[in-house]
Protein backbone atom coordinates (compact mmCIF):
# COMPACT_ATOMS: atom_id res chain seq x y z
CA UNK A 1 0.00 0.00 0.00
CA UNK A 2 1.58 3.09 -1.10
CA UNK A 3 1.76 5.54 2.26
CA UNK A 4 2.44 8.86 3.52
CA UNK A 5 4.62 9.37 6.44
CA UNK A 6 6.25 12.78 7.95
CA UNK A 7 10.26 13.44 7.93
CA UNK A 8 12.04 16.41 9.95
CA UNK A 9 15.42 17.16 8.62
CA UNK A 10 16.84 18.77 12.47
CA UNK A 11 18.21 21.98 12.51
CA UNK A 12 22.09 20.29 13.52
CA UNK A 13 22.15 18.64 9.84
CA UNK A 14 20.80 21.46 8.39
CA UNK A 15 23.41 23.95 9.30
CA UNK A 16 26.05 21.64 8.63
CA UNK A 17 24.65 21.75 5.07
CA UNK A 18 23.46 18.13 4.65
CA UNK A 19 20.43 18.85 3.49
CA UNK A 20 21.62 18.00 -0.29
CA UNK A 21 23.05 14.81 0.92
CA UNK A 22 19.97 13.35 3.05
CA UNK A 23 17.53 14.59 -0.15
CA UNK A 24 19.46 12.39 -2.13
CA UNK A 25 19.29 9.48 -0.26
CA UNK A 26 15.50 9.83 0.62
CA UNK A 27 15.48 10.00 -3.49
CA UNK A 28 17.51 6.86 -4.21
CA UNK A 29 15.59 4.80 -1.70
CA UNK A 30 12.91 5.20 -3.93
CA UNK A 31 10.58 8.19 -1.67
CA UNK A 32 8.73 10.82 -3.26
CA UNK A 33 9.11 13.71 -1.89
CA UNK A 34 5.78 15.39 -1.98
CA UNK A 35 5.84 17.86 0.08
CA UNK A 36 8.56 20.20 1.69
CA UNK A 37 9.34 23.45 2.85
CA UNK A 38 12.06 25.31 5.40
CA UNK A 39 10.72 26.60 8.29
CA UNK A 40 11.75 27.46 11.75
CA UNK A 41 9.75 25.88 14.31
CA UNK A 42 8.80 28.00 17.66
CA UNK A 43 9.03 26.62 21.19
CA UNK A 44 5.06 26.14 21.35
CA UNK A 45 5.14 24.30 18.13
CA UNK A 46 8.35 21.76 19.03
CA UNK A 47 6.69 21.21 22.40
CA UNK A 48 3.10 20.36 20.93
CA UNK A 49 5.03 18.37 18.26
CA UNK A 50 7.18 16.18 21.03
CA UNK A 51 4.12 16.27 23.80
CA UNK A 52 4.56 12.52 23.92
CA UNK A 53 8.18 13.55 25.50
CA UNK A 54 7.23 15.78 27.65
CA UNK A 55 7.63 13.59 31.44
CA UNK A 56 11.33 12.63 30.48
CA UNK A 57 14.56 13.80 31.49
CA UNK A 58 15.52 15.05 27.78
CA UNK A 59 12.55 16.92 26.93
CA UNK A 60 14.01 20.58 27.07
CA UNK A 61 16.91 19.32 25.10
CA UNK A 62 14.74 18.27 22.75
CA UNK A 63 12.70 21.01 22.31
CA UNK A 64 16.10 23.05 22.24
CA UNK A 65 17.44 21.25 19.53
CA UNK A 66 14.76 21.06 17.13
CA UNK A 67 14.48 25.25 17.40
CA UNK A 68 17.64 26.76 17.06
CA UNK A 69 17.68 26.77 13.43
CA UNK A 70 15.60 26.04 10.19
CA UNK A 71 13.97 23.02 9.77
CA UNK A 72 13.21 20.96 6.32
CA UNK A 73 9.46 19.14 6.93
CA UNK A 74 8.57 16.74 4.53
CA UNK A 75 5.37 14.04 3.71
CA UNK A 76 7.46 11.21 1.71
CA UNK A 77 5.33 8.52 -0.05
CA UNK A 78 6.00 5.31 -1.39
CA UNK A 79 4.92 1.43 -0.78
CA UNK A 80 5.52 1.23 3.44
CA UNK A 81 6.63 4.65 3.83
CA UNK A 82 6.30 4.84 7.90
CA UNK A 83 8.77 1.69 8.28
CA UNK A 84 10.93 1.79 5.09
CA UNK A 85 11.81 5.70 6.34
CA UNK A 86 12.18 4.19 9.90
CA UNK A 87 14.55 1.43 8.71
CA UNK A 88 16.56 4.16 6.32
CA UNK A 89 17.05 6.39 9.01
CA UNK A 90 18.54 3.80 11.43
CA UNK A 91 18.48 3.54 15.26
CA UNK A 92 18.32 6.82 17.50
CA UNK A 93 21.51 6.96 18.51
CA UNK A 94 23.67 7.45 15.88
CA UNK A 95 26.37 5.60 17.37
CA UNK A 96 23.89 2.24 17.35
CA UNK A 97 23.01 2.85 13.71
CA UNK A 98 23.79 0.62 11.43
CA UNK A 99 26.14 1.41 9.05
CA UNK A 100 24.49 2.99 5.70
CA UNK A 101 21.89 4.57 7.34
CA UNK A 102 20.93 8.44 7.70
CA UNK A 103 21.85 8.69 11.19
CA UNK A 104 24.92 6.53 10.89
CA UNK A 105 26.24 8.65 8.27
CA UNK A 106 24.79 12.23 9.25
CA UNK A 107 23.94 12.21 12.87
CA UNK A 108 25.71 13.96 15.59
CA UNK A 109 24.64 12.46 18.82
CA UNK A 110 21.33 10.91 20.17
CA UNK A 111 19.68 14.81 20.45
CA UNK A 112 20.87 15.50 17.09
CA UNK A 113 20.25 12.92 15.16
CA UNK A 114 19.76 14.45 11.87
CA UNK A 115 16.52 13.02 11.18
CA UNK A 116 12.97 12.71 12.22
CA UNK A 117 10.21 9.95 11.47
CA UNK A 118 6.51 8.67 12.51
CA UNK A 119 6.63 5.97 13.90
CA UNK A 120 2.90 4.66 13.45
CA UNK A 121 -0.09 5.64 11.07
CA UNK A 122 -1.64 7.33 13.68
CA UNK A 123 1.40 9.37 14.41
CA UNK A 124 2.50 10.37 10.55
CA UNK A 125 -1.52 11.08 10.46
CA UNK A 126 -1.40 13.83 13.27
CA UNK A 127 2.72 14.95 12.27
CA UNK A 128 1.46 15.75 8.77
CA UNK A 129 -1.49 17.22 9.78
CA UNK A 130 0.57 19.12 12.33
CA UNK A 131 2.90 20.87 9.87
CA UNK A 132 0.86 20.89 6.46
CA UNK A 133 -2.59 21.01 8.18
CA UNK A 134 -4.00 21.62 4.10
CA UNK A 135 -3.01 17.67 2.67
CA UNK A 136 -5.12 14.75 2.65
CA UNK A 137 -3.44 11.93 4.30
CA UNK A 138 -5.36 9.30 3.25
P1 LIG B 1 12.97 8.13 17.34
O1 LIG B 1 11.56 7.64 17.17
O2 LIG B 1 14.02 7.17 16.84
O3 LIG B 1 13.18 9.52 16.80
O4 LIG B 1 13.25 8.20 18.89
P2 LIG B 1 12.33 8.57 20.16
O5 LIG B 1 10.91 8.77 19.75
O6 LIG B 1 12.65 7.57 21.21
O7 LIG B 1 12.94 9.95 20.61
C1 LIG B 1 12.55 11.15 20.01
C2 LIG B 1 13.71 12.10 20.05
O8 LIG B 1 14.10 12.31 21.39
C3 LIG B 1 14.94 11.56 19.34
F1 LIG B 1 15.01 11.91 18.05
C4 LIG B 1 16.07 12.19 20.11
C5 LIG B 1 15.51 12.48 21.46
N1 LIG B 1 16.06 11.64 22.53
C6 LIG B 1 17.03 12.19 23.34
O9 LIG B 1 17.42 13.34 23.15
N2 LIG B 1 17.52 11.43 24.34
C7 LIG B 1 17.12 10.14 24.57
O10 LIG B 1 17.61 9.48 25.51
C8 LIG B 1 16.13 9.59 23.73
C9 LIG B 1 15.63 10.36 22.72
Amino acid sequence: MVEKTFAIIKPDAVAQGLTGQILSVIELNKFTISRMEKIHATKEQAEEFYGVHKERPFFQELVASVTHGPIIVMVLEKENAIVDWRELMGATDPQKARVGTIRKMFGASITANATHGSDAPETAQVEIAFFFPQMHVR
